[in-house]
């Protein structure tokens, strides 16, 4: 919803935009053709097919991203800072502001694109926290959960597990305490923005100069939450189907939201399961107790079953680490290795098209060639060239 988004425009310095950035902005747009007064900074709020929703400080504007794109530099994501230039009415073609840069990632929530060609996908990028949502009114997925910690830690971002909904369950505890099972190292919050309970730690993460990302299903509740802390209705929400319990997909944007004297929140549309890109270190972060073991294993290559001197198998044996976590460790392991290998197959494979390609550039040339020496022969016969 733009129109909504835009009349929030917070000033440069609360969008995060600091020195180094200044800096970045400087080298970006030195040389580029255009009065340096045109050249804007700013954060990107929004995007869109072909547009970006830019907060500048002063203003919001909505810029054209497609030649960005096109230039096959980076897609724009929510969270980007970049600068934008608009060189005003009146020198004919290409009017209104246009994307020029965007600055190098300090974060970014990745998951793997959809769709049979490997590629990543930015959900949110310069963020601090990754926000875990989870559902009380329903059962406990801890999978679920420890994928989206893989994903969350992957970014460069801290992750928090937050379990909304808590009026909805009956034992609160007793979640928290299983998911904190699952979570080392990771602060779980149960939170209700029917009671109020969790709100104010919430608050504090999104404390200014701070920015959330959101991840979790449909209908799990983060545009309420987003509401609760912007006390006033920023983001549609929307009921979940009794039938299944699931959201509808209200959020179809991923948005950054200025929390009135606070930093931002970043909605996004639910994800039912997110496919993890090239995350081994998040994978090493969210299953610490494997990721510890590995080392001491006798086999470089040992895969963990049954090989001799396995101190994983080991730690198994002493119930330092639940076969159940293995087990999920495994298939996360071997989803990273998979996608490993359909990389190089696509590297591969590009790379034939790419020498068949020049290949037949060089055929044309030398035929081009031959055509050219042939017509200049006949030139010379009839006596002079085009002169
Ligand atoms: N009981 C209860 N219901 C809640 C709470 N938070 C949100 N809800 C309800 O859950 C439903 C879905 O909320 P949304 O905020 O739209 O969910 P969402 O995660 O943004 O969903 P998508 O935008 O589809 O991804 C709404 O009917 C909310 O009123 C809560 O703390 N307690
Ligand atoms: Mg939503
Ligand atoms: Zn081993």
């Amino acid at each position: 919803m733009i129109d909504d988004l835009a009349r929030l425009t917070p000033d440069l310095a609360s969008l995060g935009w600091d020195a180094e950035l200044a800096t970045w902005a400087a080298e970006a747009m030195a040389g580029a053709d255009h009065e340096p007064a045109d050249a804007v900074p700013g954060r990107i709020a929004q995007v869109s097919r072909g547009y970006s929703l830019v907060f500048t400080g002063a203003d919001a504007v909505l810029a054209a991203s497609a030649s960005i794109r096109s230039q096959a530099e980076v897609d724009p994501a929510t969270g980007d800072f970049a600068v934008v230039v608009d060189d005003g009415p009146g020198d004919g073609a290409d009017d209104g502001p246009v994307l020029a840069a965007i600055a190098p990632r300090r974060s970014a929530l990745m998951r793997r694109a959809a769709g049979r060609v490997p590629e990543p996908q930015v959900l949110a990028a310069n963020i601090d926290d990754v926000f875990v949502m989870h559902g009380l009114d329903r059962d406990l997925n801890i999978r679920r959960i420890e994928r989206q910690l893989v994903v969350a830690w992957q970014s460069g971002a801290e992750p928090i597990v937050v379990l909304t909904k808590a009026d909805a369950s009956e034992d609160v505890e007793a979640a928290v305490a299983s998911v904190r099972e699952v979570a080392p190292g990771v602060e779980v919050l149960a939170v209700s923005t029917v009671s109020g309970r969790g709100l104010d730690r919430i608050a504090e993460r999104v404390a200014p100069g701070r920015t959330v990302a959101m991840l979790g299903l449909s209908g799990i509740g983060k545009s309420t939450l987003v509401n609760a802390l912007t006390d006033g209705i920023v983001q549609r929400t929307g009921e979940v189907r009794a039938s299944d319990g699931r959201g509808r997909h209200t959020t179809v944007t991923r948005d950054l939201i200025p929390v009135p004297d606070g930093g931002f929140m970043i909605d996004t549309p639910g994800i039912r399961e997110i496919g993890l890109w090239q995350a081994y270190e998040g994978l090493d972060r969210t299953f610490p107790e494997i990721a510890g073991e590995v080392p001491q294993c006798r086999f470089a290559d040992c895969e963990h079953r049954s090989e001799p001197g396995c101190a994983v198998q080991a730690a198994v044996a002493d119930g330092l680490i639940p076969q159940r976590r293995l087990e999920h460790w495994r298939d996360l392991q071997a989803e990273l290795a998979l996608q490993e290998e359909q990389l190089e197959e696509f590297a591969r494979r590009s790379e034939s098209r790419d020498r068949a390609e020049a290949e037949r550039r060089r055929d044309d040339e030398r035929s081009n060639t031959r055509r050219r020496s042939r017509s200049d022969q006949r030139r010379k016969r009839r006596g002079g060239g085009r002169r």
